[in-house]
């Protein structure tokens, strides 16, 4: 047997992907919720489109999402069908907080996830949750400038020790930012940063820098409140490979992957890797550091490392092929030796187990892959079916991969969690049509369907894999 008796196979999901509701139960307002559908969402994503309202002309596909924040009971007992051993979500921050800054949270917010997780743990589902995934109230975007402010810190502090003191012994694994690295890419959305050029890359580790103190502090207050809570880190993972076997190809593949692992080694070994402080030395683009804080990292580093990985990347030293890059926040040269999603996401299973070995070599820790799959157009068939067999061999072939990475590399691993186990909106395209669920659920990239749940193909399939833990994959 390769997979471990507990190990905890599931689905994974983010807040404003998913609830909708979004001025309901006393929820503020949230930078996902402006981020609209269509040509002006990447601009916005990366900070550079300053607003923060409403658009007349645009399409806001997080307002409603897919609802789950009136339908969580059908999902969940979807879910169980499928024999969830765990289901990842997110916490609105601000349905917590609303604005951001209050001193008393939200009961009625509260209370959907409390609900939420009662609803789990009836059908013996472990929640793992993360405190923020792409999500912080416009409020503190607006008085405060989002994370690069300091202040942040102690908002967040305080939302962690609501999330942990109410959710004593309900929730075990919690994760503290999502992709945190994706802050270098999409500022806007990991961090609420509006790009200025002057102060571009200085900003943005000042931002990074409250952020890693405010996950060292989550990790300290969630191990006061409960010893058993694991607390995670969340890194957009995928080695970077060298264009060719010329050194300097080579050394810039490092380098890249040095951009992510970053916030890892700071995360997990407590502190500043060398080559950041002096790039950002060099740079000028070190942050103000108060007090206190080297401790901090360092008696706090994370139980576990969690990451998501979609694909491997490709990178040369010689700027002019760097130039043609493919479709997604992380920039990429097109690998020969792959083929690619719709998206142009190139597919690489053995990338998976390439980038499992890096990260369990680099910290020995615990790995949880929390997100992985294939985003694809889906058809419905006149019978209502959905035959989605691309997706059961691109799941197939990534599950065949992290079953060698723990068999013969004995890679540490507690649980997998396919990403968008339910049709949601799609963070970097805000479509509905680029699908990743087992269960499909009828709305289109405008707003159109009845939102009604129906099982793929892949959902009996998911369900044979999580019963035989991993032994039938056909
Ligand atoms: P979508 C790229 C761009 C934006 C978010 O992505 C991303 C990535 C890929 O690393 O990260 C995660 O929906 C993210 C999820 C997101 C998922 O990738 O653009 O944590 O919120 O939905 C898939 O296809």
């Amino acid at each position: 047997m390769s997979f471990p008796n507990n190990f905890l196979w599931g689905g994974a999901t983010a807040a404003n992907q998913l609830e909708g509701g979004w001025n309901e139960g006393g929820r503020g307002l949230a930078n996902v919720d402006i981020i609209p559908h269509g040509k002006n969402r990447v601009p916005m994503t990366a900070g550079l489109i300053n607003t923060l309202d409403f658009d007349e002309g645009e399409n806001y596909p997080g307002l409603e999402s897919i609802d789950f924040y009136h339908r969580y009971k059908e999902d969940i007992a979807l879910f169980a069908q499928m024999g969830f051993k765990t289901f990842r979500m997110s916490i609105g921050w601000s349905r917590i907080f609303p604005k951001g800054d209050e001193l008393e949270p939200n009961e009625e917010g509260l209370l959907f996830y409390e609900n939420v997780f009662k609803e789990c743990k009836k059908y013996n589902i472990e929640p793992l949750v993360t405190i923020t995934h792409f999500d912080i109230p416009v409020y503190l975007i607006k008085e405060y400038g989002g994370w690069k402010n300091r202040q942040l810190i102690e908002f967040y502090e305080r939302l962690c020790r609501v999330l942990f003191t109410r959710y004593k012994g309900l929730v075990k694994y919690w994760l503290t930012f999502n992709e945190i690295n994706i802050i270098l890419h999409l500022p806007f959305m990991g961090a609420g940063l509006f790009v200025d050029k002057e102060t571009e890359m200085k900003g943005k580790y000042q931002a990074i820098h409250h952020e890693l103190v405010a996950s060292a502090l989550a990790t300290k207050i969630a191990h006061e409140i409960d010893p058993s809570i694991m607390v995670g880190c969340m890194l957009a993972a995928g080695n970077t490979y060298a264009y060719s076997c010329d050194p300097k190809d080579v050394f810039k593949a490092l380098q890249k992957d040095r951009e992510g692992y970053f916030f890892v080694d700071v995360q997990a070994r407590g502190e500043y890797p060398k080559y950041a402080l002096l790039q950002m030395e060099r740079e000028d683009t070190m942050p103000i550091m108060e007090q206190g804080d080297k401790e901090l990292l360092k008696e706090n580093p994370v139980d576990f490392i969690s990451f998501s990985y979609y694909s491997s990347r490709l990178t040369s030293a010689d700027p002019l092929k760097n130039g043609t890059t493919e479709g997604n926040a992380f920039e990429t040269l097109k690998n020969p030796y792959l083929t690619a999603s719709d998206w142009g996401w190139q597919i690489d299973p053995l990338g998976l187990r390439i980038t499992l070995n890096s990260i369990y070599d680099r910290y020995q820790k615990p790995l949880f892959i929390v997100e992985n799959g294939l985003g694809a157009y889906d058809t419905v068939e006149a019978d209502g079916s959905i035959q989605d067999d691309y997706r059961i061999e691109y799941l197939r072939e990534h599950i065949k991969a992290m079953k060698d990475a723990i068999e013969i590399d004995g890679v540490d691993l507690l649980g997998y969690t396919t990403w968008g186990c339910i049709d949601l909106v799609s963070a970097g395209s805000g479509e509905m049509s680029k699908r990743y669920g087992f269960i499909y659920v009828d709305k289109d990239d405008y707003g159109n369907g009845t939102l009604e749940r129906s099982k793929k193909k892949s959902f009996y399939w998911y369900k044979k894999v999580i019963s035989s833990n991993g032994e039938d994959l056909n």
